[in-house]
């Protein structure tokens, strides 16, 4: 069975949607049944495990699962021999230490003889030695951000996204431990057919990626301006240029990375393009 990869993903919760979402945009799908643990896909190599997410680098640690998708967060504290593949981009959050919003908190030295609560006790115990804070740490698996206005610790280590969560518990954020997002790993033994395997999805999850990056541009300009553009708007070679009906007038189709999209599109109106149209693109293959 060694011409197969096991890919392990959260059953239900914050990534699980994103990661299958991922898996399908690479073309691979599988018969959906949300009660089953496993399934295997019908068009690519691969076998779905359904886990929770704290089981994750275990399991792949182990070789049970030979890949795996999950929060930075949780390979951290799981501190098990994984090998990090690629950045997913999305379940993005950091680690932070809260306080009583109250609390006058000079730095982080604040913390000496403390006791903070958390569901992350390896983390913190690392970041606390680092910074050689001496405070005491209070597991818990749930509801940290109750536990100092129930008397049972003076601040708090969880996740963060919004705020929201900390500010309705009245806590105020004092100091980053890490920052997460989700991540593709593997197993660090995997045999060349499943690394094989392996290059191929995340060469497929790249393609991918790199698409939700750009977006895919078509106006009408001027024939004057076409070197312009260009200039502006290289595309992955240079851009397409189709004469129009109108004398005079081409039209122009390039890839523009949706981070620089603004600024562009204000130079390319004022270079005379007009009618500019922005498509999103699925996959981009280099
Ligand atoms: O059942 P299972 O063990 O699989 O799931 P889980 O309940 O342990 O995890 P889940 O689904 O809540 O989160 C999975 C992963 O999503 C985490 O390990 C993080 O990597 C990532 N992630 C991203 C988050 C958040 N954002 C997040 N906001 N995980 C948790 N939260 C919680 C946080 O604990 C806090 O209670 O949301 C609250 C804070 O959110 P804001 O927006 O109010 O700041
Ligand atoms: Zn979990």
């Amino acid at each position: 069975m060694d011409n197969l990869l096991r890919i392990a993903v959260q059953k239900s919760g914050r990534l699980s949607e994103d990661s299958l979402d991922l898996i399908k945009s690479c073309g691979i799908s599988w018969p959906k049944n949300k009660s089953r643990l496993v399934a295997r896909s019908y068009n690519f190599p691969l076998e779905l495990l359904f886990l929770r997410d704290d089981d994750i680098p275990q399991y792949v640690s182990d070789g049970v699962a030979d890949v795996g998708i999950v929060g930075e967060n949780e390979i951290a504290e799981n501190e098990q021999e994984v090998e990090m593949v690629e950045h997913l981009g999305f379940s993005k959050c950091r680690l932070s230490i809260a306080v009583p919003k109250e609390m006058d908190f000079g730095n982080i030295h604040h913390l000496d003889g403390m006791s903070i609560a958390t569901s992350y006790p390896n983390i913190l115990k690392n970041y606390l030695s680092e910074n050689t804070i001496n405070a005491d740490v209070h597991e818990i698996s749930g509801s940290v951000e109750i536990a100092p206005g129930i008397g049972l610790a003076g601040a708090i280590c969880d996740i963060v996204s919004s705020g929201s969560t900390l500010l309705s518990n009245g806590l105020k954020e004092v100091a980053k431990v890490m920052d997460s997002e989700a991540v593709l790993i593997a197993n660090p033994g995997l045999s060349a057919e499943k690394q094989a395997l392996l290059d191929q999805l995340s060469f497929r999850i790249r393609s991918v990626k790199r698409a939700g990056q750009y977006k895919y541009v078509l106006m009408n300009v001027p024939n004057a301006s076409i070197n312009s553009v260009t200039r502006l708007i290289p595309g992955m070679k240079s851009p397409t240029v189709l004469p129009l009906g109108i004398e005079g007038w081409s039209s122009l189709h390039s890839v523009v990375k949706e981070k620089e999209f603004w600024g562009v599109i204000d130079e390319l109106r004022q270079i005379g393009a007009e009618g500019i149209l922005v498509i999103p693109i699925e996959k981009m293959i280099l």
